[in-house]
């Protein structure tokens, strides 16, 4: 008799994660950007609100940005559960998968994404191949920029010492550029020692960590589409409820529908940065062209180079 109550209780306790009784979750998330960046605070009123409608549901606890995790770090770290969320680029974790830095190369909005299924296929790649859930895109509508400490009057940059990331490697090398990579947060202390002559990055942000200081040019045209997304351990959330994960995805769609204030904020950040006395450098119609032109063809080659067996599709899916 004690046997058969013992085992009927540990049934329904076993079950009870499965009922509406699921305990509230915390997941912990980190930032791969800088603190003091304005993806960040966008990031830390999101999680507000997550916070205060998911109350005896699920939590997020913003455990903070690459003192915490390294920023070429944050991938893994989510990936193998280490912590269960983060916001990232996807350039930063290109050493779980190459696709991750595709997203740069979108033509198409995230909103598009969603019903043209792009996004369902980013998350077969991401599941598959990084254990990770894509769960929404925060940043877009944003051209990436090349800044210079040098002036140039060609796109050659040839002799040119340039702070990259995956997302500007294949593009600037094309351009003869002898690439270094760094996290953002050593991009200040690379100019200042002259370590670089200049850095890629997108239209907005560079005043988050005073680069205006030690910045002279803008190269124009931007190029590519900078993405900032949420991405979740996929084993943790495996195990959270229906409910809970329905939350989280309704959660990052909120987000995601925010993604217009860019446009906003990037025409204001182009203004500062001419205020502040950073110079434009153009070229002709026909160069400008061009160099654009390039940035996408060197992009896709290098992505389909890299992963052969999905690069062709996600080209597919989210180009025009
Ligand atoms: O660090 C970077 O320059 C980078 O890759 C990136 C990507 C998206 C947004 C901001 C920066």
């Amino acid at each position: 008799m004690v046997g058969v109550r013992h085992t009927v209780a540990a049934a329904l306790v076993a079950l009870a994660p499965l009922g509406a009784q699921a305990q509230e979750v915390t997941f912990k998330l980190v930032s791969a950007f800088p603190e003091n960046s304005n993806y960040v605070q966008h990031l830390e009123a999101w999680i507000g609100n997550v916070n205060s409608a998911g109350k005896g549901l699920l939590q997020i606890e913003f455990i903070g940005g690459p003192k915490a995790i390294p920023t070429f770090e944050v991938g893994k770290a989510v990936s193998n559960g280490v912590v269960q969320m983060a916001m990232s680029t996807g350039a930063f974790y290109t050493n779980l998968m190459p696709e991750a830095d595709a997203l740069k190369l979108a033509q198409v909005t995230a909103a598009e994404q969603r019903k043209n299924g792009a996004y369902e296929y980013i998350n077969k790649v991401w599941r598959e191949k990084a254990k990770l859930v894509y769960l929404a895109r925060m940043v877009e509508h944003t051209p990436f920029h090349l800044y210079l400490t040098k002036k140039i009057d060609k796109p050659d940059l040839t002799g040119l010492k340039i702070r990259v990331t995956p997302v500007y490697r294949d593009f600037f090398q094309a351009l003869h550029a002898t690439v270094v990579q760094t996290p953002p947060g050593e991009v200040y202390t690379a100019l200042e020692r002259g370590t670089v002559d200049g850095y890629g990055w997108p239209i907005h942000g560079i005043f988050d960590l005073k680069w205006n200081e030690l910045t002279k040019y803008r190269v124009d045209p931007g190029f590519y589409n900078a993405e900032v997304s949420i991405i979740v351990s996929l084993d943790a959330y495996k195990k959270l409820s229906a409910k809970q994960r329905e939350y989280l995805e309704q959660q990052g769609i909120a987000l995601e529908s925010l993604n217009d204030r860019w446009k906003r904020y990037n025409a204001e950040e182009t203004a500062r940065q001419a205020k502040s006395g950073i110079q434009t450098i153009t070229f002709d119609a026909a160069t400008a062209k061009k160099y654009y032109d390039m940035a996408y063809t060197v992009g896709w080659a290098a992505m389909i180079k890299a992963a052969p067996d999905t690069g062709p599709q996600l080209k597919k899916l989210l180009s025009k």
